[in-house]
């Protein structure tokens, strides 16, 4: 590999001290940030993105490790998306109140939004959770499959979901040109925005709730399933913001960074076709807003490491995950908001 990753991912992120705008009482002096992006053909607001390739190139790897993403259109084929989808319904609807297949769990009365009832597969590590507000019936299909919200681990539920991760051309492709042709499967999980309904998930970086010795060695990809848009809660990221390192997280209705450590105002929304894909660094921040449009949003995400990478204890990874003061930021330290 001609890019040297490290040298790309320093600098670029300015810092300004802010301490008294920190909600967190266990913070003692941070920064919030500012930070300076690139617009290229990769990062523009509404860009006409390339088709994924099947290799990255060297300009497009630089990319990746100096803003913390790519995106791209036409990952999926048309058949795959809709593979996909089916393959998320066929889920939902054959685990839900169906006892011999997945065990139901009732929503819970937390204000949480992941609090919602749940199917739980006795044959797989699958399950899948419904909108927190939604009181599931077994007497309307249709309803509760569109008031999914997510479905975790269904990797091996349908051909298509396995032969993303096994076998697709140009999604193995160019995870293979970020981590390096050894590969693991580190996570799978489908989010939905229900119509009207679908709620706000937080500013967050993914490796806050992961457990990894290396945290530059894992890779988030992002596939829409349906047109993902500003109005139907696509994803907003801060580009370059991976090089800020860890971020302290506290549970509020989710697990988030705490306020005043980044700035929402400079974050870019990734609009995407169906069958698109991002590809995001772990520690990138994050966030996708409400669908308040009439319109379903469905997404896979797929997490990757490299094989060296190794899954440590979360433990151990508040030695790795922590702040610039040296304290442990990951969503298992974290403590609830105004603690
Ligand atoms: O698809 C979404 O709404 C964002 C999900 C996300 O960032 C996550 O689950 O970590
Ligand atoms: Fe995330």
């Amino acid at each position: 590999m001609l890019v040297d990753y490290r040298s790309l991912l320093a600098g670029d992120v300015h810092r300004t001290s802010l301490s008294e705008k920190i909600a967190c009482k266990q913070a003692p002096t941070f920064d919030i940030v500012t930070i300076v992006s690139d617009e290229s053909k990769y990062m523009n607001k509404n860009p006409t993105r390339p088709d994924c390739p099947t290799e990255l190139s060297d300009e497009q790897l630089s990319a990746y490790w100096s803003e913390g993403y790519l995106a791209f259109e036409n990952a999926l084929s048309p058949a795959e998306v809709e593979e996909a989808r089916q393959g998320l319904s066929d889920i939902a609807r054959s685990y839900a109140f169906n006892d011999e297949v997945a065990e139901y769990r009732p929503r819970t009365t937390s204000k949480s939004n992941h609090g919602g009832a749940s199917f739980w597969s006795r044959s797989s590590p699958c399950f899948v959770q419904l909108e927190s507000e939604y009181e599931p019936s077994s007497e309307n299909m249709d309803e509760l499959e569109s008031k999914v919200r997510k479905t975790m681990y269904f990797q091996d539920e349908a051909p298509i979901f396995n032969s993303i991760y096994t076998s697709h051309p140009r999604i193995q492709g160019v995870v293979k040109s970020i981590l390096g042709k050894a590969v693991e499967l580190y996570q799978t999980m489908a989010l939905v925005k229900a119509a009207g309904c679908g709620v706000e998930k937080p500013w967050h970086q993914d490796n806050a709730y992961f457990a990894i010795e290396d945290m530059d060695q894992i890779l988030g990809t992002w596939i829409a399933l349906d047109d993902a848009t500003t109005e139907n809660g696509c994803m907003h990221l801060l580009a370059k913001g991976h090089k800020l390192g860890p971020l302290r997280h506290h549970h509020t209705f989710d697990c988030e960074i705490v306020s005043g450590r980044i700035d929402p105002a400079s974050s870019i929304p990734i609009e995407l076709k169906p069958g698109g894909i991002l590809f995001f660094h772990g520690n990138l921040p994050h966030q996708t807003p409400a669908n308040t449009s009439p319109n379903r949003r469905r997404a896979l995400q797929y997490h990757y490491r490299s094989a060296s990478n190794a899954t440590i204890s979360k433990e151990a990874y508040y030695k790795v995950f922590k702040e610039s003061d040296g304290t442990p930021a990951s969503c298992s330290a974290a403590l609830p908001e105004n603690f």
